[in-house]
């Protein structure tokens, strides 16, 4: 199966919240690659990273990162692919991770991050986004989302 979306995270600390995006994808039956690139540590490393990422079939990129959080930035500026940025807590973070959001968050004008909220929540909405985007061009795909919501459903209305 092609790995269409590509899970990157700054760091290896950042990979027991960032495995929320992988185990959800791999629940809607979306196949992806995981991998620890830092825009700041392994500039080159990413760069050719991304630049091969078309021939390995990737579509999406999710990209997690806490501080001074560039990596889906730096994504971004490298890919016309749709890149999904996931704000992470770093050990020295700002206000619960605010420093990671606002990083992330405020790209400039021409070069868009679809930025999810901080945390575990966030990587596993950037899951779930990502399925929706490829969804787009799959209708089994789209099946299965909707009957992640009905499932969601159910539960709300079982108390
Ligand atoms: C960021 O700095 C990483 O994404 C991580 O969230 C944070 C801390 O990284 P380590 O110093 O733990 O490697 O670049």
């Amino acid at each position: 199966m092609t790995r269409s979306v590509s899970v990157l995270m700054g760091s290896t600390s950042d990979e027991s919240v960032m495995k929320a995006a992988v185990e959800t994808l791999r629940g809607l039956g979306v196949e992806c690659e995981m991998r620890v690139l830092s825009a700041h540590r392994t500039p080159d490393a990413l760069r050719e990273w991304v630049s091969e990422s078309s021939k390995r079939g990737v579509k999406v990129f999710i990209c997690g990162a806490g501080g001074a959080a560039h990596l889906a930035g730096a994504v971004a500026a490298l890919t016309t692919c749709p890149v999904i940025g996931v704000p992470l807590v770093a050990p020295n973070a700002i206000a619960g991770g605010l420093d990671a959001l606002l990083s992330t968050v405020q790209m400039p004008r021409g070069i868009p991050v679809a930025t999810v909220a901080v945390g575990e929540a966030g990587a596993a909405n950037a899951g779930i986004l990502a399925a929706e985007i490829l969804a787009t061009g799959d209708e089994e795909l789209a099946g299965r989302l909707r009957m992640m919501r009905e499932g969601m459903a159910a539960k709300v209305l079982a108390g």
